[in-house]
């Protein structure tokens, strides 16, 4: 057990997002969104997974808030479904399906679990896909419409609003590599999409603002460090573009009201700035936030590759140390970095780590019980990384721990197990895992440590 202290204050909770978890995606009045779109086509996900059922919580989400209860978590954080909302081009809003998110909040509130409410979790409605998805400008004014449809509905029930989850994610997965939803292979596409998901961002800020609301508003990026494979010039080349890419695209003009110039220079063969950037554009997207969300899973070592026509960079697998599943090396001291760069070169506003978990190859014994020590050592790891950075006074606040259960990886489908509990898919029936139990304990322990302060 460690043995390090975090703040009484200090929020630890667990993370999902919809469409990974909800299922029932034909129910009270959902409508398609692109990621049913393209999960159902063949070849986009593992075997075919959908997250049709998925891990069926729309059904079972009063005995999920109970597993939370059981954890003893501070807080949960969920998105909302889009096209749970406002499932026709008409724009009118579905109370069903705002009524099943009131249900769970009532739930969280019976369990003093705080909300922490993300309203874009990559599950863009297939009305607006069908209308161009990200790359119309317009998106990002339906999805203020959205947000203000929900902060009007939910907002003096929760407490903390994220924007957008991984927008690197929705933009550059899905519009550029092609392994996301909408499975376009476009780097032209990409880069627009990026801009209009930072710009719906701001503009669901401003929303947020006019609409006096309590509560703290921010967004969750999905950061790294890159570090470079050798010392040749080349190579640090190389980082400082992936870094560019992964990291300061998203933060520069979020903190500091401009995109990097370097990569505003290598993207101009795509792109033409006067036309996608408009002259408020910039000033909106940095508009002031709460906080900053911070998803973390894992570093990157890249080298100059002469054959990657789009940022000329190779990643290169660790060569040593620990991998999860998904092939990400185990690097707990670039959580610890990477909170100190954003401390020290962007904001001291509150962070949250969002997400931080594993994927391992977690086995249901005979006897029910999953053997996870790899994640509890991973989890352990990074939280002694973590509360590093509070001990020497970084601005963190809160950690999610990805996720509360297995679920729909994406295009992973049902391959790779994120989560605490084990979800048996053929049944439902959730298995505590010895990270669970783990987790319950640190938890446990920590309030003791506090009360008897
Ligand atoms: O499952 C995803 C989540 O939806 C977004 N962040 C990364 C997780 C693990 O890949």
């Amino acid at each position: 057990m460690t043995d390090f202290e975090f703040p009484p204050s200090f929020i630890f909770g667990v993370a999902t997002a919809a469409y990974q978890i909800e299922g029932a995606v034909g129910e009270d009045g959902r409508t398609p969104s692109h990621w049913d779109t393209f999960s159902h086509q063949r070849g986009n996900t593992y075997q075919g997974d959908t997250g049709d059922v998925a891990c069926d919580h729309y059904h079972r989400y009063a005995s999920d808030v109970g597993l939370m209860a059981d954890l003893g978590v501070d807080a949960y954080r969920f998105s909302i479904s889009w096209p749970r909302i406002i499932p026709e081009a008409n724009g009118q809003i579905n109370q069903r399906g705002l009524d099943f998110y009131r249900r769970l909040l009532d739930e969280l509130e019976q369990h003093h679990i705080q909300p922490a409410v993300t309203l874009y979790h990559w599950d863009l409605p297939q009305w607006l896909a069908d209308r161009g998805g990200w790359i119309n400008r317009d998106v990002a004014k339906y999805f203020t419409d959205y947000a203000v449809a929900v902060f009007r509905a939910l907002g003096d029930r929760v407490p903390t609003w994220i924007t957008h989850n991984e927008p690197w994610c929705s933009a550059f997965l899905g519009y550029g590599e092609g392994e996301h939803a909408p499975g376009h292979r476009d780097w032209r596409e990409a880069i627009i999409a990026s801009h209009h998901l930072l710009l719906s961002h701001g503009w669901a800020v401003e929303a947020f603002r006019a609409l006096a609301q309590s509560g703290q508003i921010g967004i969750t990026l999905n950061l790294t460090v890159v570090d470079a494979a050798t010392d040749v010039e080349e190579d640090a080349q190389a980082a400082r573009r992936s870094d560019g890419y992964s990291n300061r695209w998203f933060l520069d003009p979020i903190f500091r009201a401009h995109y990097p110039q370097d990569m505003v220079d290598l993207f101009s063969r795509y792109v033409s700035w006067e036309e996608l950037v408009q002259p408020p554009d910039l000033t909106t997207i940095a508009v002031p936030i709460d906080f900053l969300g911070v998803n973390y899973y894992t570093r990157s070592v890249v080298y100059d590759d002469p054959d990657d026509s789009w940022l000329r960079v190779g990643h290169r697998r660790a060569p040593s140390g620990q991998m999860t599943e998904m092939g990400w090396e185990v690097h707990p001291d670039s959580l610890y970095r990477l909170l100190r760069r954003l401390q020290q070169d962007y904001t001291t506003l509150p962070l949250y780590i969002t997400e931080n978990g594993a994927a391992f190859a977690d086995e249901l014994t005979d006897d029910d019980q999953v053997h996870d020590g790899q994640r509890v050592e991973f989890l352990e790891r990074h939280f002694e990384a973590a509360h590093r950075f509070v001990a020497e006074g970084g601005n963190l606040k809160g950690y999610y721990v990805w996720s509360l259960m297995d679920n729909f990886e994406w295009a992973f489908g049902y391959s790779k197990r994120f989560g605490l509990i084990y979800v048996d898919f053929a049944t439902q029936r959730r298995i505590w895992k010895e990270s669970a139990r783990w987790y319950q304990n640190f938890i446990k322990k920590r309030r003791n440590t506090s009360s008897s302060n």
